[in-house]
């Protein structure tokens, strides 16, 4: 088989302090306003939107389709903080293909990452710096960030696998990460009542 241009191999270089790689070849911003369904206070989300539209997390990103494979490499930089008690966290999805899994490597900050089928069943995994998590097949993913400072990791995964936000932009996760006493607690996600 004749090599085309993007069938060469390609490094990038990431900047551990930053939390960020380069070169990337899309950057994308979440802000609050992206994310205003997600939060449970979303009276404290409408007044704060009147005076500012923060960003909550950013996404480097780099897709490599060859002539015979894909994959992605994505890294996530959630920034510290609350709307009202709840953690700021990444908004969440399934992969729109079913058979499709990803590995998320948590290289900076502490946090959760939350995971959960379609039938509901729920599984919390403690992330610190050095977290490596497979996510299986069929279980939607969420990252918390629960620490003082940025929270970044970074995710591989095929560009096939695609993304389904819908099932969690209805119904959540069926826990939400908060703060009760400067520490993360869980509490039932009322969308499930
Ligand atoms: C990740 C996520 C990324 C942002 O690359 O897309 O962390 O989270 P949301 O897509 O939920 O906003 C991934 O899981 N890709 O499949
Ligand atoms: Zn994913």
């Amino acid at each position: 088989m004749n090599l085309a241009k993007e069938d060469y191999p390609v490094s990038v270089q990431f900047d551990f302090e930053k939390g960020e790689f380069s070169p990337y070849q899309k950057r994308v911003e979440r802000k609050l306003s992206d994310l205003s369904m997600m939060f449970q206070a979303k009276g404290i989300v409408d007044k704060m939107l009147e005076k500012e539209d923060p960003v909550i997390y950013e996404i480097f990103y780099y897709g490599y389709q060859t002539s015979i494979s894909d994959m992605a490499l994505g890294v996530t930089r959630i920034q510290p903080g609350t709307i009202g008690d709840e953690y700021f966290m990444t908004k969440g999805h399934f992969h729109a293909a079913h058979d499709q899994p990803e590995i998320y490597f948590c290289v900076k900050g502490e946090g959760y990452l939350l995971q959960e089928t379609i039938k509901g069943e729920f599984q919390v995994e403690k992330w610190t710096k050095g977290t490596i998590s497979h996510i299986p097949p069929m279980w939607a993913h969420r990252v918390v960030n629960v620490g003082t400072g940025a929270l970044v990791f970074v995710a591989s995964y095929h560009l096939a696998a695609g993304h389904d936000y819908k099932p969690v932009v209805k119904r959540g996760f069926s826990k939400r990460v908060v703060a009760e006493n400067g520490k993360a607690a869980f509490i039932m996600n009322k969308q499930r009542e």
